[in-house]
């Protein structure tokens, strides 16, 4: 029956229905393409790109396609490390073990019974870039438990101060350690401190746009962790298990940092640190035309920090401010709309930047000369159109 229901009016009943909407999407939020509208192609896309699907190891989202705020189901885009697991929702079971008054084994029934959180979340992969399209990313309407409630009703040590989230998922991997190798199984493994677990916000979520979570996005359980980059969303969630000390496990403190230079000259310091919460980015999705005017569109993605502007700049011209999406909230990512005005024929630059109220500004190639790894490339993101 379902099926029956046009993809944006079943987004627009969830989305009432949890009250993160008034009656009617302004139309504003939904930046399909109007009748008469039509697109300018980007001249920078190879002609090679494609999008993959659930049968490759990676699916990217084709920006260019994104038609309203919540990015549909079956073109979420969707990365891991090891194998998808199949689960089955009666037989799964999350451990929660460790420092916790009681150690449990609940259920997805058990946790549904529980007061459930609804929450737009979007992320993208710490290894987007210009390079896939700046396709891994997506917004989501998720559904789940708060990860605070969970842990508050098992009890919580007061020696605790690290939370482990295992998934499912597992390989072979090889540990390094000094002069040793050890090839060993282990299993998908992030973690935060404590204080990070017991914000309001972490969410163990079992529904994605109202409907169960696709195997691609960790069926039937997963962490969303808003505002944090996408590898911290541990999908087929496995077990929690909360410790005294740090966790370091690969995906944690070897695969997912970032080392960057700070000072000058001789005076630099190399830190690295651990991938955690977005770098503020915007880039630019698409650009139409209607008669004479032309429309950029664009996303951005950030810590949840609220933006001062994002703005738009057209070859050397000046910057000039975009409109945001009524739509946005706090952890979604952020679309925005540009009203391009004269535009002539021939090829065009376009960029786009963003400002948070922080006054942090998104960074230009240069600003970032001295980060050697390639993860958190939140640099702006210029592209080219052809206007005929
Ligand atoms: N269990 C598990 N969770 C995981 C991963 C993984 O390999 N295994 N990959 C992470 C990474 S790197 C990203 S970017 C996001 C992608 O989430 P999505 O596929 O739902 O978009 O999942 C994260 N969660
Ligand atoms: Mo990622």
């Amino acid at each position: 029956m379902e099926k029956q229901i046009s993809r944006r009016e079943t987004l627009r009943r969830g989305l009432t229905a949890t009250g993160l909407l008034a009656l009617t999407v302004p139309d504003w939020a939904i930046p399909a393409l109007a009748q008469g509208e039509r697109e300018i192609a980007f001249t920078d896309i190879p002609d090679t790109f494609s999008t993959g699907d659930t049968t490759t190891r990676i699916r990217v989202l084709d920006i260019r396609r994104i038609d309203g705020p919540i990015t549909p189901r079956d073109q979420f885009f969707s990365i891991q490390h090891y194998p998808k697991p199949e689960i089955e929702e009666s037989e799964h079971r999350l451990k929660i073990s460790g420092l916790v008054g009681s150690e449990a084994e609940l259920s997805l029934a058990d946790l549904k019974a529980m007061p459930s959180t609804d929450l737009v979340a979007g992320y993208e992969c710490s290894g987007n870039s210009g390079r896939i399209q700046q396709g891994l990313v997506s917004n989501g309407h998720w559904t789940g438990v708060r990860l605070s409630d969970v842990l508050t009703s098992l009890g919580v040590n007061p020696k605790a101060r690290e939370v482990v989230f295992f998934g499912a998922d597992h390989g072979e991997e090889d540990v390094v350690f000094r002069q040793n190798t050890f090839t060993v199984d282990q299993q998908y493994g992030r973690s935060m401190t404590l204080e990070n677990a017991m914000k309001p916000e972490p969410l163990l979520a079992y529904a994605l746009n109202g409907e169960p979570l696709t195997r691609e996005q960790g069926h039937p359980l997963r962490l969303i962790m808003p505002g944090w980059y996408g590898v911290a969303n541990v999908k087929w969630l496995a077990e929690i298990r909360l410790q005294e000390d740090r966790f370091l496990g690969k995906f944690q403190a070897r695969w997912y940092r970032t080392m960057m230079g700070e000072g000058a000259d001789d005076e630099v310091q190399w830190i690295e640190t651990e991938v955690t919460r977005m770098q503020l980015k915007s880039v630019i999705a698409r650009v139409t035309t209607e008669g004479d005017a032309h429309k950029v569109v664009g996303f951005v993605v950030n810590d949840g920090t609220a933006l001062s502007s994002v703005e738009v700049r057209i070859d050397d011209g000046p910057w000039q401010r975009a409109e945001m999406a009524a739509s946005n909230t706090e952890f979604s990512w952020k679309l925005f709309s540009f009203r391009w005005e004269g535009a002539t024929a021939g090829e065009h630059t376009i960029v786009s930047r963003a400002t948070d109220v922080n006054g942090v500004v998104q960074p230009v190639e240069a600003d970032l000369e001295l980060k050697k790894t390639f993860l958190e490339h939140n640099v702006q993101f210029p592209r080219t159109v052809m206007v005929s």
